[in-house]
C-alpha cells in the first residue's frame, strides 16, 4: 500500500453530478475533496421577476425535492407578504401533508434504490434457485445483458444472507410502487408531482374534501405498513450485518436543523437548533449563516455574506476553488444538516416522541447515541424521520375541515425582505427574497447539499462529508466501498445546490481540479 489518488467522478445513484477525490496513505484517507459540476444559476434567472414566480422556479431546481422548494419559496414570501401568521389551519395542515408526503418518497428512494444496492449483493442473487417472482424477472434481465442499475458495482464487502439478498432486493422493487403511492398521496393535496401547484402564500389552493381526505388516508396507511414493517426492519439488518459502519464516517460532529412542520400553536414537530457530539442543544441564530467562496469559482468579494446580503457573481477558473458549490458555515464552524440533525436537535431539545424512537432503535442494536454519528447513523435517523412524519400524518389528515378555508389574500408590497426556513428531505433548506417595485432584485437558496457537500471554506476547514471521508481506512483501493457508502448515507443532491447546465452540452469553461 502506498500513496493513491481515489477519483469517483460522477459519483453515481445520487441526484446531480459531484466528484469526490480521495488521498490515500497506507490506506486512510488523508484528504478529501467534494466538487460540485453544475452552476448555481435559478438565483440569476429570477432577478427582476413577479415574486409569485418564485414559488414555480425554484421548484425547478430539483426533480427530486421540489415540494421542499415550494415550501421554502411560500414561507419566504408569507414572510414577506407579511402574512407567515394568518395562514389558516387547513392550509397549514396541507401543506404539512405535501412536504411529509414528499419526505416519505424521498426516504424510501434514498434508502432502496440509491443505497440499498451498497450492501444488497444482487449478482449473487442470481445463482439461487427457485420460483420467485422477483428473482425470475432479474434472471430474465441478466440473460438480456441488462442488469442496469445493479451493475458495474464494487466487488467484495457484501455480508448479507442468501435469504437477506433475497428478501431486500424483492423490497427494493416493492418500494418503487411504494413511491409511486406516496407521489399519488402528495398529488391529491399538491396537484400533481413533480412540482406541485397548489402551495401558495397565504396556505394552499386545494378544496379539501372527504373523498381526498380518505384517498389520502388509505395510502397513508399502507406506507406506514410499509414503514413498519420492510423499510425499519431492513435499515436493522443492514445495521446488524455492517455494525462495522456505526463507526465509520462521523463527519463534523457538529448539526443544525431549521425544525418543521408547523402545528398547531407555532410549535414545529421538530424542534430548530443545533447540537454537538454530546447532544448539547444549542439556540440557533440565523444571522450567524453565512456563505464562504474561497475555494468555490464565484467572486471573493462576495465570501463571507449572510443569504440577505448573498450575491452569486461566477468567476470560472479561480485560482484554487475547486467546486460550484458555496460553502455556507454557522457561526463561522462546520455544521452537517439532514435527517440526522433534525432528529438528533429533537432528541438533545429531551422531545419525548423523538427520543423514545431514537433509544428504541438504538437499544435493539445494542448501540448508544454516540454511534449516531455516522453511516448508519444517518441511515437510522433517515428511518426514523420517516416513521415519525408518517405516523404524525395520520393524525394531521384527520385535523382537516372541509368547510373551512385553507387560504388567505395578499398583496404584493413594493418593498420588502423575507426569509423561508424548512426542513427539505435532505436538511435545513433556506430561501430569502428582497422586493424592490414589487420585483425581485436579489433571492438567494441555500440548500441541504449546499451544506453537506461544501468545498472548504475560508479559513480552509473541509465540509461536512469531507470530514466523513478524511480519516477513514480504505480496506481495498480498488473496490472503496467506504467512500461510496458515506457519501451516499449525506443523500447529497447536487442538482438542489448547482443547477444548471447550457443546452446542448456547450462547453463554457474547463477546470483542473488539484
Ligand atoms: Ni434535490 Fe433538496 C432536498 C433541497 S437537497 S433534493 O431534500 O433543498 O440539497
Ligand atoms: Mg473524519
Amino acid at each position: 500500500m502506498g500513496n493513491t489518488s481515489i477519483i469517483i467522478d460522477p459519483v453515481t445513484r445520487i441526484e446531480g453530478h459531484l466528484k469526490i477525490e480521495a488521498q490515500v496513505e497506507n490506506g486512510e484517507v488523508k484528504d478529501a475533496k467534494s466538487s460540485g459540476m453544475l452552476f448555481r444559476g435559478i438565483e440569476l434567472i429570477l432577478k427582476g421577476r413577479n415574486p409569485l414566480d418564485a414559488q414555480r422556479y425554484t421548484q425547478r431546481i430539483c426533480g427530486v425535492c421540489p415540494t421542499s422548494h415550494s415550501t421554502a419559496a411560500t414561507l419566504n414570501l408569507d414572510s414577506a407578504l407579511g402574512i407567515a401568521d394568518k395562514i389558516p389551519d387547513n392550509g397549514r395542515l396541507m401543506r404539512n401533508l405535501i412536504l411529509g408526503a414528499a419526505h416519505i418518497a424521498d426516504h424510501i428512494l434514498h434508502f432502496y434504490h440509491l443505497c440499498a444496492l451498497d450492501y444488497v449483493d444482487v449478482t449473487k442473487v442470481l445463482s439461487y434457485e427457485g420460483n420467485d417472482s422477483v428473482l425470475n424477472s432479474v434472471k430474465a434481465f441478466a440473460e438480456r445483458g441488462e442488469l442496469g442499475p445493479f451493475v458495474p458495482r464494487y466487488e467484495g464487502d457484501y455480508r448479507l444472507s442468501d435469504e437477506q439478498n433475497l428478501q431486500t432486493l424483492s423490497h427494493y422493487v416493492k418500494a418503487l410502487e411504494m413511491r409511486r403511492k406516496a407521489q399519488e398521496m402528495l398529488s391529491i393535496l399538491g396537484g400533481k408531482m413533480p412540482h406541485d401547484a397548489s402551495i401558495v402564500p397565504g396556505g394552499v389552493t386545494e378544496v379539501i374534501s372527504t373523498d381526498k381526505i380518505s384517498s389520502f388516508l388509505w395510502r397513508l396507511n399502507e406506507l406506514r405498513d410499509f414503514i413498519d414493517n420492510v423499510y425499519l426492519p431492513d435499515v436493522i439488518a443492514i445495521a446488524n450485518a455492517y455494525s462495522d459502519y456505526f463507526g465509520i464516517g462521523a463527519g463534523c460532529g457538529n448539526l443544525l436543523s431549521y425544525g418543521s412542520y408547523e402545528l398547531d400553536g407555532r410549535k414545529r414537530l421538530f424542534k430548530q437548533g443545533t447540537t454537538d457530539a454530546k447532544w448539547k442543544l444549542g439556540e440557533l441564530n440565523i444571522d450567524k449563516i453565512a456563505e464562504q467562496v474561497k475555494y468555490s469559482w464565484y467572486e471573493d468579494s462576495t465570501s463571507g455574506r449572510h443569504p440577505t446580503e448573498g450575491e452569486t457573481i461566477p468567476k470560472p477558473g479561480k485560482e484554487g476553488a475547486y467546486s460550484w458549490v458555496k460553502a455556507p458555515r454557522y457561526d463561522g464552524k462546520v455544521y452537517e444538516v439532514g435527517p440526522l440533525a433534525r432528529v438528533m436537535v429533537s432528541y438533545a431539545s429531551g422531545d419525548a416522541l423523538v427520543s423514545e424512537k431514537v433509544d428504541g432503535a438504538l437499544s435493539s442494536l445494542n448501540a448508544s447515541s454516540d454511534a449516531m454519528l455516522s453511516v448508519l447513523g444517518r441511515h437510522l435517523a433517515r428511518a426514523l424521520d420517516t416513521k415519525i412524519v408518517a405516523d404524525s400524518m395520520a393524525e394531521w389528515v384527520l385535523e382537516l375541515k372541509p368547510s373551512e378555508p385553507a387560504h388567505v389574500s395578499f398583496e404584493i408590497p413594493d418593498e420588502a425582505t423575507g426569509m423561508g426556513l424548512v426542513e427539505a428531505a435532505r436538511g435545513a433548506l433556506g430561501h430569502w427574497i428582497e422586493i424592490k417595485e414589487k420585483k425581485i432584485s436579489n433571492y438567494q437558496c441555500v440548500v441541504p447539499t449546499t451544506w453537506n457537500l461544501s468545498p472548504r471554506d475560508d479559513a480552509g476547514n473541509p465540509g461536512p462529508a469531507e470530514q466523513a471521508l478524511i480519516g477513514t481506512k480504505i480496506k481495498d483501493e480498488n473496490n472503496p466501498f467506504e467512500i461510496v457508502r458515506i457519501v451516499r448515507s449525506f443523500d447529497p443532491c447536487l442538482a438542489c445546490a448547482i443547477h444548471l447546465v447550457t443546452p446542448r452540452g456547450k462547453i463554457i469553461g474547463k477546470y483542473r481540479v488539484s
